[in-house]
């Protein structure tokens, strides 16, 4: 499946839980451990048939961060999301929520934490939710690359257009990086800087911006959003390499273009 962006998958809550880090300190991390691996009580059939592998692996749902990134003080081992008690299909009774990270390392039903001392590789990891990039190196060499999906990207995509007694008005979102700017085209226009509502804002949720369209003439119209964070990163165009260089749909975060019908 190809999608530009997975409507209707992403959303937002206010999440409270014990804080990860403190946990794994109150049950003494091991010099020797350098991976934390969250278990989760679903289970599947994992079958390996081929020259050298003729395994069937009943396992459980499980995904792992390095010990540096598990002992963010933001990740906290969850219970209650928009303040009541954590709803059985978003991982009653204790889930992680590492904020800042792509949905799936936020993982559901725990049963189980484990210090590690070498790479987890399971399915979650090295198989399903690895990003495919065929890049070029500095020598012009293309090398294609597998990595796990990790934390989110800056992104940013146009919602809506609305129409009121001053005109035209497209609102959108923002995520993934402390969002600096948006900037927005029509058509071939120039960028022009939307206005974030910064009296909305939490750090992990949307940053919701807008911007009046005056002249919106009728007929189609491409609307284009780029997102700018605090570190002066932009939110890149759809043949960026590092866009068009990636085969799968995970970390997609490339510039959307929404196209509208003005009457
Ligand atoms: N145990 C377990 N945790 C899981 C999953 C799962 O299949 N099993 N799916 C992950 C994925 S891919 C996503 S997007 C989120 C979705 O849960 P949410 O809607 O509550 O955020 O849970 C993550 N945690
Ligand atoms: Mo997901």
């Amino acid at each position: 499946m190809v999608s530009p962006f997975f409507i209707g998958a992403i959303g937002n809550a206010l999440w409270a839980g014990a804080p990860l880090a403190a946990v794994l300190e109150q049950a003494g991390v091991s010099d020797a451990a350098t991976e934390v691996v969250f278990w989760g009580a679903d289970a599947g059939d994992v079958e390996l048939h081929d020259d050298i592998r003729d395994v069937t692996m009943h396992q459980n749902f499980a995904r792992s961060m390095s010990l540096n990134d598990a002992m963010n003080p933001e990740n906290i081992l969850c219970y209650e999301m928009n303040g009541v008690e954590l709803p059985g299909r978003n991982g009653f009774p204790l889930r992680l929520i590492a904020p800042g990270w792509y949905g799936v390392a936020n993982v559901k039903w725990l049963t189980r934490i484990e210090l590690r001392n070498r790479r987890f590789m399971g399915k979650f990891m090295a198989r399903d939710y690895v990003t495919i990039r065929k890049e070029t190196t500095e020598d012009g060499e293309t090398v294609w690359a597998e990595t796990s999906v990790g934390p989110t990207r800056l992104k940013s995509a146009p919602a809506r257009v609305t129409q009121g007694d001053a005109g035209h008005r497209i609102v959108g979102a923002a995520w993934g990086a402390p969002i600096a700017r948006v900037e927005v085209r029509i058509d071939n226009g120039p960028w022009l800087e939307a206005t974030i509502d910064r009296s909305e804002e939490a750090e992990f949720a949307w940053s919701i911006w807008s911007l009046d369209w005056k002249d919106a003439g009728p007929g189609e119209h491409a609307i284009t959003s780029r997102a700018i964070d605090a570190a002066g990163n932009v939110q890149p165009a759809p043949d960026d390499p590092w866009i068009a260089g990636k085969q799968t749909y995970w970390e997609s975060n490339g510039q959307i273009t929404r196209r509208v019908q003005i009457g």
